[in-house]
């Protein structure tokens, strides 16, 4: 049975279909056994589970060749127009890609049975044996995985280009209440879902000097003299798109030692140099930085940095070639997205490879550069904008700081004219901060050498010019957009909550997950729908119960699933105010203490989310979490209504089982703080409710979902702002409200601490003292605000239909809006089929 392909048409001229990588049953239980006798080397009696999900894996690869290796052709061959995307981000958090592949190609049922006939009944076992690359941070990693899946989706050709780490983001445990941090190995076990291109490398030159020449033509030219050359390999991963021939790839590289190197230092014998030098080469991939707040003085990060620029940057040329385009059309078929400033040495890379390399006049390689850059910003918080010190980048990139002097040089002129006298506006416009030490601006060199700049969420855009960006809004006002962020649906809804999935189809149709922000909508009248309410709570329970399953298997402790889910996933930051809701935790805990609990509505209060490992006060809030959750959960009175949960390592693979759990989101952040944030979106199109200030994206969600069915509270960020210039002083607000001194005294008192009071003295003493992120000013609106979730809780029919329409309405927060809008505004690209939606 296994050799014959019920399903199979006619074999296709050059038969690449059919048993060898047909989407039927028969063909895939084939493939299954072949792949494992013949890429593993087993039988099927001896395979372990997790040759079952390698082989599994090849498999579903395999399926994905065909349509990825025509979609390549579509940006390598000769006489085709379409013009591309190269999303340069130094982060791709895709999370594992098995299942995401398995509903895209449209396989899972395929699949399931396929591995049936093989004897193995248990597909979610192996999706679990997927190790997660975590090649990135969090937010702004995870959305450029969206929006591959996106630009797939909507057959847009293009390339995920960023760095192969061996070591991704660290896998968190919890030591007696603090982080403690591991690393990833997420190779150890092979990749099966990349493929090396070893005949796909480029030099990167590093360090040296430069030197003047007159070439043939007696021009006068500069030469990089480089002290070191590294190699970048690529490796490739398809990126299937749901349901279409498009499949894109996400091209990663990894460093190695160029060979020049080695042999030189081999043939003078020296082997040890020769092995050393392939060592110290190999480190510029090993390891993704953990930081949140960049350090300057990190080399490696800028070598990283620029390293898969280079790489990327000299492909795209080298692909361009491939076609037989000429190079001063590079900026017809190329879009190059800069995510964040990690990217931004492209503007001077690609400078140079114009002018130095290509031999191109300065005036047309810069049309150039600003036409095919776009800069997408994702934060304002002033210690997180990359500066580099100029010695450290002059040592590193002698060349490129040349062509940045240039660059800065001629845009500045270009301000001295057209706004005379005003030396203010060019020393805060110029690329170099001379302030101080002198420091090289990435985000001025990202936004002088773009055509466009954009902001990730409307509150965002704004507060970028008329804050962070502002003199360059003045001087350029019409490169600035803003493209609010999106998720995708077919990893954030279709994959993470199946049944919530099967039942939306049921109802509307199957074509929302290709169309959010038109089909979801149908499901809006039946908010009110009896049945479809009771069906509705069901699944929510059942992904109630699933998590609890988890909670207790990690951290062994069990919680109510009929209790309120209120849960905070994100990384740990001071501005996304986890301690708010740990102050709030400590209220309740001294109420529940002190009046009996019977008329208290039920919570679980989950967090997960990893601490950068240099950032104390980050990690002191996960043990102050820790200890808060201790002492609730053992007091036998307050743990009737109250558990606190600290799930450890929080990556994407848990969190397809914390959003479809969740009964209410937590978007906490003082306002003006988080660019956008896209957990948010996650949770809402999960049916949870939102508890929030007005911040990124939340604003626009609750304009989405309606003010009425979204929990607001807190200051604004204009408010904030005010205040702050006021001299806002915390302790007027510690010394006059009760609960709240009551909550801190608890905290400094030793009580969470086994009688330390030191323990938590400094976040304590931060919060009284000079509170940056306003806690204590948003702490009663806060409370106040939390009762009015438990009271609208106790009406779950009420709860329900707001937790409809919050999932009805959030449409627009697909990922292939804002990518739709990216194409639009930003890089002039169509789907290379065309789009029938
Ligand atoms: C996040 N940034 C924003 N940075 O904080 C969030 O509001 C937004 O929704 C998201 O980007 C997507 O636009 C973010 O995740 C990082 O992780 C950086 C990684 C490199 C070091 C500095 C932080």
């Amino acid at each position: 049975a296994i050799a014959s392909d019920s399903g199979a048409s006619a074999p296709s001229p050059i038969a690449l279909t059919n048993v060898r990588t047909g989407l039927g049953a028969d063909a895939i239980a084939t493939a299954l056994i072949e792949n494992l006798y013949c890429l593993l080397g087993k039988l099927p009696q001896h395979a372990t589970r997790n040759d079952w999900y390698m082989c599994l894996a090849y498999t579903v690869r395999d399926r994905m060749m065909e349509r990825y290796v025509a979609t390549l052709a579509s940006i390598t061959e000769t006489n085709t127009a379409a013009k591309a995307v190269a999303y340069l981000s130094a982060e791709f958090l895709t999370g594992p890609h098995l299942g995401n592949s398995l509903v895209n190609l449209g396989i899972w049922q395929a699949v399931e049975e396929a591995l049936s006939r093989v004897g193995q009944d248990d597909l979610s076992s192996l999706l679990d044996q997927e190790e997660e690359p975590g090649l990135g941070n969090g937010g702004l990693g995870r959305l450029a995985a969206c929006y591959m899946d996106s630009l797939a989706t909507l057959n847009v050709p293009a390339i995920g280009y960023g760095i192969r780490y061996e070591f991704g983001i660290f896998d968190q445990a919890i030591r007696d209440g603090w982080q403690v941090e591991l690393t990833d190995k997420w190779l150890r076990f092979g990749n099966p879902w990349e493929i090396v291109r070893s005949e796909i490398t480029f030099d990167v030159k590093l360090g040296g000097r430069t030197e003047p020449y007159y070439d043939e033509a007696g021009r006068y030219r500069m030469r990089w003299l480089s002290e070191k050359v590294v190699k970048g390999v690529a490796y490739d991963t398809p990126v299937p798109g749901y349901r279409v021939p498009t499949t894109n790839l996400l091209r990663l590289w990894k460093a190695e030692a160029a060979e020049s190197f080695d042999f030189e230092a081999f043939n003078v014998g020296d082997y040890y140099r020769a092995v050393d030098e392939k060592i110290a080469s190999e480190t510029i991939s090993k390891v993704l930085y953990p930081n949140d707040e960049p350090e300057a003085g990190k080399q490696l990060r800028l070598a990283q940095q620029y390293f898969f620029v280079s790489c990327s940057l000299q492909d795209m040329i080298r692909l361009l070639i491939m076609r037989g385009k000429p190079l001063d059309e590079f900026h017809s078929y190329w879009a190059a997205q800069l995510n964040d400033t990690h990217p931004s040495i492209a503007v001077a890379e690609l400078m140079r490879l114009l002018v130095d390399e290509h031999a191109m006049e300065w005036d047309q390689a810069w049309a150039i550069t600003q036409q095919t850059c776009g800069y997408t910003n994702h934060t304002l918080l002033a210690e997180a904008l990359e500066r580099w010190p100029l010695p450290l980048f002059a040592r590193l990139l002698p060349r490129h700081l040349e062509i940045i002097y240039e660059i800065n040089r001629r845009f500045l002129n270009d301000i001295r004219l057209r706004y005379p006298g005003d030396d203010q506006l060019l020393q805060r416009l110029s690329l170099i901060d001379e302030a101080g030490g002198k420091h090289m601006r990435m985000a001025h060199l990202a936004s002088v050498g773009s055509h466009a700049i954009n902001g990730v969420a409307a509150l965002h855009t704004e507060l970028l010019k008329q804050t962070l960006l502002s003199d360059f809004h003045r001087v350029a006002p019409e490169k600035f957009f803003n493209v609010t962020n999106g998720v995708t649906p077919r990893r954030w809804i279709a994959l993470s909550n199946p049944n919530l999935s099967a039942l939306i189809t049921r109802k509307i149709g199957d074509r929302w997950l290709a169309d959010l922000e038109h089909e979801l909508e149908h499901l809006e009248p039946l908010a009110i729908d009896g049945d479809f309410q009771k069906e509705w709570q069901a699944i929510k329970a059942d992904n109630k119960r699933v998590l609890a399953g988890l909670i207790k298997e990690r951290t062994g402790i069990i919680i109510e699933p009929h209790s309120l889910f209120d849960i905070q996933v994100k990384r740990l930051h001071e501005y996304k105010r986890q301690h708010l809701n740990v102050l709030y935790l400590v209220t309740l805990f001294n109420k529940l203490r002190r009046v009996s609990s019977a008329a208290e509505i039920p919570r679980t209060v989950i967090f997960g989310g990893k601490a950068a490992p240099g950032y104390r006060m980050a990690k002191l809030i996960i043990k102050l979490i820790n200890s808060v959750a201790a002492a609730i959960n053992q007091d036998p009175v307050v743990s009737q209504v109250l558990k606190v949960v600290f799930l450890p390592d929080f990556n994407v693979k848990t969190s397809h089982h914390v959003y479809p759990a969740a009964d209410l989101s937590e978007q906490i952040s003082t306002a003006g703080k988080e660019a956008s944030g896209t957990g948010n979106m996650k949770f809402a199109m999960n049916g949870a409710l939102t508890i929030g200030t007005l911040d990124g994206a939340n604003v626009e969600i609750r304009d989405a979902v309606g003010h009425e069915n979204f929990f607001l509270f807190g200051l604004t960020a204009a408010e904030v702002e005010r205040l702050k210039a006021e001299a806002y002083t915390p302790r007027s607000i510690y010394d006059s409200n009760a609960e709240l001194r009551e909550a801190i005294d608890l905290i400094s008192s030793g009580f969470f601490s086994n009688g330390d009071r030191g323990l938590f003295q400094s976040l304590v003493e931060s919060l009284i003292t000079r509170d940056d992120y306003m806690l204590l000013a948003d702490y009663q609106a806060y409370v106040e605000c939390q009762q009015r979730v438990s009271q609208a809780y106790s009406d779950q029919n009420a709860w329900t239909r707001m937790s409809i329409l919050n999932c009805a309405r959030v449409g627009r927060f697909s990922s292939d809006r804002s990518i739709r809008e990216y194409c639009r505004d930003i890089w002039n690209v169509r789907p290379i089929v065309p789009d029938e939606r």
